[in-house]
């Protein structure tokens, strides 16, 4: 029997190029975004080759996750995958001149938003003994670059709640790791730049930058390990990059 896997954020960048992925693998799909036009494309074109339903609702809201989450078809209800994905950096700027609302923004989403996904679910992995959560941390979870700040601190949040639900989850048998890209090359800097398309485009210039099917391949990789098997926590930049302030580009 095909796996069932819940994507967050599958409307664009990461989530998108992994919905892909597994469809063509024939995974049952529940996609999970805002933006209900995306969602009934991505739902009309992957129908094609697996069974999909998608879900429309804002991680920051709680009551709204479990409304969407409640309203799922029996046949959707047992999620054995659940790649935690949504998320964004909001503004790059020095800590002193920084926006509470960017910053409520990026701690409201990456991180208690994939907490309030992630406990409903987890529940029902825990009863159904079976479960296996990607979360998708970042290069900034692992180091702090300058005005990355508070973007920085959401993601090193998600290695530590990774590291605390494997943990947690250990005596369960479910499984639990990270995927830690660096530069993807996604709608990220345009929602990082609120639609400075020139400024966004910017940051891939000059050198090769990860493309969304990169990483979809890596969660692909990472979930079709044997049971015994938990890829915890793996970092991957492009060639051209070595941390978060050393990137290689030409001209
Ligand atoms: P995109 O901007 O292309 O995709 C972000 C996705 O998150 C969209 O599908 C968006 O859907 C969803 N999302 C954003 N806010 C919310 C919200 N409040 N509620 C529900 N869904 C939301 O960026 P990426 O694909 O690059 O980002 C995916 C993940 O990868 C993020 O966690 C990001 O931090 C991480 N990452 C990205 C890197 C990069 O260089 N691009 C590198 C390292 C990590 P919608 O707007 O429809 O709700
Ligand atoms: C995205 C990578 O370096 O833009 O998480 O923060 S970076």
């Amino acid at each position: 029997m095909s796996k069932t896997v819940l994507i967050t954020g599958a409307t664009s960048g990461i989530g998108l190029a992994t919905a892909r992925r597994f469809a063509k693998e024939n995974f049952k799909l529940i996609l999970c975004g805002r933006r209900q036009e995306r969602l009934d494309q991505l739902k009309a074109e992957l129908s094609a080759h697996t069974e999909v339903t998608t879900l429309n609702f804002d991680v920051r809201d709680q009551k709204e996750v479990n409304k969407a989450l409640e309203s799922l078809p029996l046949e959707f209800k047992d999620i054995q995958i659940l790649i935690n994905n949504a998320g964004n950096a909001h503004g790059l700027d020095f800590i002193q001149e920084g926006s509470s609302q960017d910053w409520d923004a990026m701690l409201d989403i990456n991180v208690k938003g994939l907490l309030y996904v992630s406990q409903p679910i987890i529940q029902q992995m825990i009863k159904n003994k079976d479960g296996h959560v990607i979360n998708i941390g970042s290069t900034a979870g692992k180091e702090v670059y300058p005005k990355g700040n508070v973007y920085c601190a959401s993601k090193h949040a998600v290695d530590a709640i990774n590291q605390g639900m494997r943990m947690d989850l250990n005596q369960h048998g479910i499984r639990v790791g990270a995927i830690n890209p660096g530069l993807v090359e996604t709608e990220f800097s345009k929602v990082r730049f609120k639609g400075d398309d020139e400024r966004a485009d910017k940051v891939y210039k000059g050198f090769k930058a990860l493309q969304p099917e990169d990483i979809a391949d890596i969660i692909h990789f990472t979930v079709t390990r044997p049971y015994h098997v938990n890829i915890a926590d793996l970092v991957v930049m492009p060639t051209a990059q070595a941390s978060s302030t050393v990137v290689k580009k030409s001209g």
